[in-house]
């Protein structure tokens, strides 16, 4: 047996609602990986539908854990960030992205910050600047559509797409700097949903596609962002690894439905872990 992958995800935790760091580390640890965290806030939700939440922004332990760690000699297979507290912890992420490079090492930046054209609430529109700015230190960055275009300004449009706008935005993200880009959200009819994925390298884009379900479905970027890290740690390549994400995420999302649950709270990705585990080789 292959020694356990390291990884640290950077994300915060909402302690309700299935995002981030709660969707992060189950799905990572099912996939048997060693998943540290490095929480960036704590919330007692998230900010996608529940009135009053919590919010405590933890940027000042940002650099006493990394120190702490660089004492103890830690190294990580992967550093996968997500939703950040603040402004600063773009740049101190960046910091820590400079720490652990190691070479073969992974840098995965999801540049959480928007969804269906609308910046998240807590944000302002500096953060898609400073986002832009981490994708250039990743080896592989996951946008939507939304925070694609804020990053590159473009104008969002809501889908079906044309091969010719989402690749426009593929080779724009690519300027940012990253090695490989896969963008969500791209459907070109109203069936089918999936992802872009372009090796700036190889210069060669691919489409992963599953089935479309209609509306929003929250934390599904974050169940596909570590279903797609899951995959690439066990060696799949990255247009496989997106289909193998893209397709857990539809399982999830089809459970949700069969179980009618309420959507704020997020999908029910538990109940489909079996289906991940199976299509990873770990069943
Ligand atoms: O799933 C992205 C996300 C992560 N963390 C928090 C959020 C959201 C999306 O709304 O509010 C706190």
């Amino acid at each position: 047996m292959n020694k356990q992958k390291r990884v640290c995800a950077i994300h915060d935790i909402s302690c309700v609602g299935r995002c981030s760091l709660t969707v992060a580390l189950p799905i990572l640890s099912a996939s048997g990986v060693d998943c540290g965290i490095l929480p960036t806030a704590v919330l007692s939700t998230h900010t996608g539908g529940f009135e009053g939440f919590t919010y405590r922004d933890l940027t000042a332990d940002i650099q006493p854990i990394s120190a702490h760690w660089q004492q103890l000699g830690l190294e990580f297979d992967a550093m996968y960030s997500g939703f950040l507290g603040s402004f600063e912890q773009i740049d101190l992420v960046g910091e820590l992205f400079d720490t652990y490079r190691r070479p073969g090492n992974l840098v995965l930046v999801d540049p959480v910050m928007a969804d269906e054209g609308k910046l998240y609430s807590i944000y302002s529109p500096e953060m898609a600047q400073g986002m832009a700015k981490l994708c250039g230190k990743a080896d592989i960055i996951i946008p939507n559509i939304t925070e694609a275009c804020f990053m590159v300004g473009e104008e969002y449009k809501p889908g079906p797409y044309d091969k010719a706008y989402i690749e426009n935005l593929l080779k724009k993200l690519a300027e940012l700097g990253p090695k490989q880009v896969v963008l969500t959200g791209v459907h070109f009819d109203e069936k089918t949903l999936g992802a872009g994925v372009y090796d700036v390298n190889a210069n060669t884009i691919e489409y992963v596609t599953s089935q479309k379900v209609e509306g929003h479905f929250h934390g599904t970027g974050d169940v596909f962002g570590s279903a797609l890290l899951s995959a690439l740690l066990k060696g799949k390549t990255l247009a496989n690894a997106a289909q193998i994400a893209c397709d857990y995420v539809y399982e999830c999302i089809k459970i949700t439905l069969d179980l009618n649950q309420e959507r704020r709270y997020g999908v029910a990705f538990e109940m489909a872990l079996p289906i991940l585990m199976k299509k990873l080789g770990l069943m």
